[in-house]
């Protein structure tokens, strides 16, 4: 073996499972089991105690979820991971156990549509303050926290507008003020940042989306210090949401996990050439691609990303009619909503996972009603590219004759 630590995939795809301990099984056992024996009524006693190791319950714990849950807080740099039921569950359990009525949690302006909504409807109805601050100008945290912010939540890119957020910099002022930073790292997955790295506390992730990567399951999963991951296991997932992972699941995202880089190397390189297909077309009034030069934080985006994603957000000149008319024409590109697939898909934020915002909401946030979502999958480029050039307004290009 060589002195240096593993590659990104070979902790893909080897960290924390022996086949010699499985009898010589090449794929992990799928532990499908609600409960486990105790070996003696004492023992059982001790488990529940928290005094002796091992498993009591799927809803605390289960082999399966506990390989991935080893695995992805390795590829996140993390001391330890949960595996939950879906991303709301994962982001829900990691609030209701940090926050309690009188805390303030500070969001970002932009975030995905649920994630406001559980926020701004759930977590408000508790008592909790709910403030928002531009979390891409640091000195706009600086002057909305105070010693009653409890948490720092972000996306980073966000959904569906790309903004980026600086983990590193709002850490450091977090941290200066007591409070907790929350990160959720589903567009950029851990194989393009690792915000833990950069000072994050806990990670979160819809895995439904580049983690499992085929588009047949809803899950999620977060990250942290063995501590706080423990409170949140024991707390937010056992007895606030019950939001636990099914193992049948864990299987597909452990499988999902092998193919990770490859899979991203391929949607990052795809989705910059579309990219820039979208940027010289004439029809197209504005892209958002981390990787472009035009991207207003491009120079960000190449400090704190190894690349830049497979999502892209763009904006036709004849705004959201014009979007809706090109989705309508598109044959290989599908219409719907969530990301990270093989398949390439498009939606319009506004009306779909973004609906949960108010229109005057939406403006305050920068989410633009003429906003047109797109998911770069895995097809040949030229296809995907291809499909666009017809669906977009004539003529599509502008060096076209
Ligand atoms: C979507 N997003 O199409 P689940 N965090 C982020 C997300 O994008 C999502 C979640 C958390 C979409 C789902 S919209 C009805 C479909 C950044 C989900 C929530 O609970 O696993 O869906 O994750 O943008």
């Amino acid at each position: 073996m060589r002195n240096s630590p593993p590659s990104f995939s070979t902790l893909a795809i080897h960290h924390g499972y022996d086949p010699m301990a499985n009898e010589g099984a090449l794929t992990p056992p799928l532990h499908l089991t609600s409960t486990y024996a105790f070996e003696t009524a004492e023992a059982g006693g001790e488990m529940f105690a928290g005094e002796r190791a091992g498993h009591i319950y799927s809803r605390i714990s289960n082999p399966t979820c506990d390989l991935l849950e080893r695995r992805i807080a390795m590829l996140e740099g993390a001391e330890a991971g949960l595996a939950l039921a879906s991303g709301m569950g994962a982001i829900t359990a990691a609030m209701w156990t940090l926050l309690a009525p009188g805390d303030e949690v500070i969001l970002d302006k932009t975030l995905y549509g649920c994630t406001f909504s559980f926020m701004r409807h759930g977590l408000a109805k508790f008592g909790v303050i709910v403030t928002h601050a531009d979390l891409t100008d640091p000195d706009a945290l600086s002057a909305a926290i105070s010693a009653r912010t409890k948490v720092v939540y972000f996306e980073t890119p966000a959904n569906p507008n790309m903004r980026l957020v600086d983990v590193r910099a709002i850490s450091d002022i977090a941290h200066h003020h007591g409070a907790f930073v929350v990160v959720d790292n589903t567009y950029a997955t851990p194989y393009l940042t690792r915000p833990i790295t950069h000072g994050a506390d806990i990670v979160v992730h819809s895995a439904t989306k580049y983690l499992g990567g085929h588009g047949d399951l809803v899950a999620g999963l977060l990250v942290g210090s063995a501590e706080l991951v423990s409170q949140i296991r024991l707390f937010g997932m056992k007895d606030m949401t019950g939001a636990v992972m099914a193992p049948f699941n864990a299987m597909l995202i452990l499988r999902g996990l092998k193919t990770l880089e490859l899979r991203m190397d391929r949607h990052c390189k795809s989705a910059m050439t579309v990219a820039a297909f979208l940027e010289q077309s004439y029809a197209v009034e504005k892209v958002w691609y981390p990787g472009l030069a035009s991207f207003e934080q491009h120079a960000m985006a190449k400090r704190q990303m190894s690349q830049f994603g497979g999502m892209i957000a763009f904006e036709l000149a004849g705004g959201m009619d014009a979007g809706r008319a090109m989705m309508n024409k598109l044959q290989l590109v599908t219409r719907a909503v969530s990301l990270g697939d093989a398949e390439t898909l498009i939606q319009h934020p506004a009306s779909m996972t973004h609906s949960t915002y108010t229109p005057e909401e939406r403006a305050a946030h920068g989410i633009s009603e003429g906003l047109v979502r797109l998911s770069i999958g895995l097809e040949g480029i030229e296809d995907v590219i291809a499909d666009l050039a017809q669906a977009l307004p004539v003529p599509p290009v502008r060096n076209a004759a």
